[in-house]
């Protein structure tokens, strides 16, 4: 093979829930990403108790993405994308998260949009959960600790299944699913789950508790989207940041082992549909006691995903130390700087490799099709004189990300489906709540405080984007 296949799926990638705001409009709910603040590098975003007067909210308003979704799609069928990858806010659909019946008026938003992108010819791929879950089932249930919370999921999901069923054929259950094996931060834990902690809790146990949770109402979800249309592809979704050993000495080697076990167990249930051995016995080490039933286990095993979905932005690394005899992996200790490589303005490790390095990890593993369904770099752009954003920096990043997927299709025969680079038009970050951390060929004007007119206009990247997808990657 020369290249990537015929139809493979550029596009670009977004959350309902940084760029869409209308936040309580057409009957919309809270949804945990409406109760936290804006942050900063290093500034952990302050999650309230319900929105409070006089805080800055950045996700209700976004970009007005709710209005303005015409003239975005306008501008992704421009750059010539074959899809467009986002997701359908549970809150608009199922505003508390545990009624009955769905909200009309949400539903049609969806099916407008939906008809935009078909009328293009963008095939639209969808997340099911994307870091807003509504913020009523946090307070009444306490997140995904709770089995209740699987059939809101799997309600909600059956709901928009059977509505889109021949708008949609590319779905995902649950948006980086595995962020909260970083359980000592309270952000993943709060956006994967809906999960906030007590002080004197134990947080690790809680984390496995809710994924637990998830990964049976995906594989409920995937049972039940495979009953309403059989042509369905519905997969995982996975944060991969590589975990590479510091050294070659053999300890930190293993502790890079042990790392990616803990950080990627969720990719082996979505897959497989079942746990694991090293976790099981890491389980019976620590003597967590988890509702794990006899049926959550068959109902694992009947919804084995389609396909991997996955983000890549960066690699980690980590090293043995002499206090950690058992190697346990605390992401918020045990990741080290990696001295071969740059880091981004918020410190992520840029290392285009490593995206090749994740697609043949997931292909040995798995041999399912991938779906690199995010990718890119977050920077401070500059609007020029002439009005154009000059992004040559995100040009490269993109640049040497594609190059090494190429090789990981032509040379390593790795089975990918599509690529949808993060933020193809500027919007919330999700880390920090930041305008000013923009991903997109598009530009938008806001700035972090909210000002700005909203306008969008074209950035350099664009028309190399549209070079790119034109050429079917041949020119890189
Ligand atoms: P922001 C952490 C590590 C890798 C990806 O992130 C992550 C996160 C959480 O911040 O999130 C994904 O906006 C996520 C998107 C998010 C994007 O990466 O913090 O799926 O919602 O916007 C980029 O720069």
């Amino acid at each position: 093979m020369s290249g990537f296949k015929a139809d493979f799926l550029w596009g670009g990638a977004v959350a309902a829930h940084q760029l869409e705001g209308g936040w309580q409009e057409g009957g919309k709910g809270v949804s945990v990403a409406d109760v936290m603040t804006a942050g900063a590098h290093g500034v952990p975003r302050e999650i309230t108790d319900g929105v409070l007067p006089g805080k800055n909210y950045p996700n209700h308003d976004a970009i007005d993405f709710y209005h303005r979704y015409k003239e975005d799609i306008k501008l992704f069928a421009e750059m010539g994308f074959k899809c467009f990858r986002t997701s359908i806010a549970w809150t608009r659909i199922f505003p508390n998260g545990d009624e009955l019946e769905p909200n009309e008026a949400g539903l049609q938003f969806y099916d407008d949009l939906f008809d935009e992108c078909l009328k293009y010819n963008i095939e639209p791929v969808i997340t099911l959960s994307h870091f807003e879950m509504p913020y009523h089932l946090v307070k009444k249930y306490g997140g995904w600790r709770n089995r209740e919370v699987i059939a809101f999921f799997v309600r909600f999901a059956n709901a928009v299944f059977t509505r889109y069923r021949s708008k949609v054929k590319y779905w995902m259950t649950f948006n980086e699913i595995n962020n909260q094996a970083n359980y000592n931060e309270d952000f993943a834990p709060f956006t994967n789950s809906g999960v906030k902690y007590q002080p004197g809790e134990d947080r690790e146990v809680i984390m496995y508790q809710a994924a637990h949770y998830e990964l049976v109402a995906s594989a409920l979800a995937v049972e039940a989207g495979h009953k309403i249309n059989p042509d369905f592809k519905i997969g995982c979704m996975i944060a991969m940041c590589p975990i590479y050993p510091l050294t070659c000495d053999p300890n930190d080697m293993m502790m890079s082992v042990v790392a990616m076990h803990r950080r990627y167990w969720f990719t082996d249930v979505h897959v497989r549909g079942y746990y694991p051995q090293h976790l099981l016995n890491y389980f019976a080490r620590r003597d967590f006691k988890l509702d794990i039933t006899d049926e959550d286990l068959q109902i694992l095993t009947r919804g084995c995903v389609d396909y991997i979905g996955f983000s890549y932005y960066m690699s980690f690394a980590t090293k043995a130390t002499e206090d950690n005899p058992q190697l346990d992996y605390d992401e918020t200790k045990s990741l080290v700087k990696n001295p071969y490589v740059k880091a981004s303005d918020w410190g992520w490790q840029i290392d285009p490799v490593g995206l090749r390095y994740s697609l043949n990890y997931f292909y040995d593993h798995y041999q399912l099709p991938l779906f690199i369904v995010e990718n890119g770099f977050g920077a401070i752009d500059q609007l020029g004189s002439d009005g154009v954003v000059d992004d040559q920096y995100r040009i490269e990043y993109l640049h040497n990300h594609i190059r090494e997927m190429k090789k990981a299709v032509v040379e390593d025969g790795v089975d990918l489906m599509g690529y949808t680079p993060w933020g193809c038009i500027d919007l919330v970050s999700a880390g920090t709540g930041e305008m000013k951390k923009r991903y997109g060929f598009i530009y938008v004007d806001k700035d972090n405080e909210g000002n700005g007119t909203l306008a969008r206009s074209r950035k350099k990247s664009f028309w190399w984007y549209q070079d790119v997808i034109k050429q079917n990657g041949d020119n890189i």
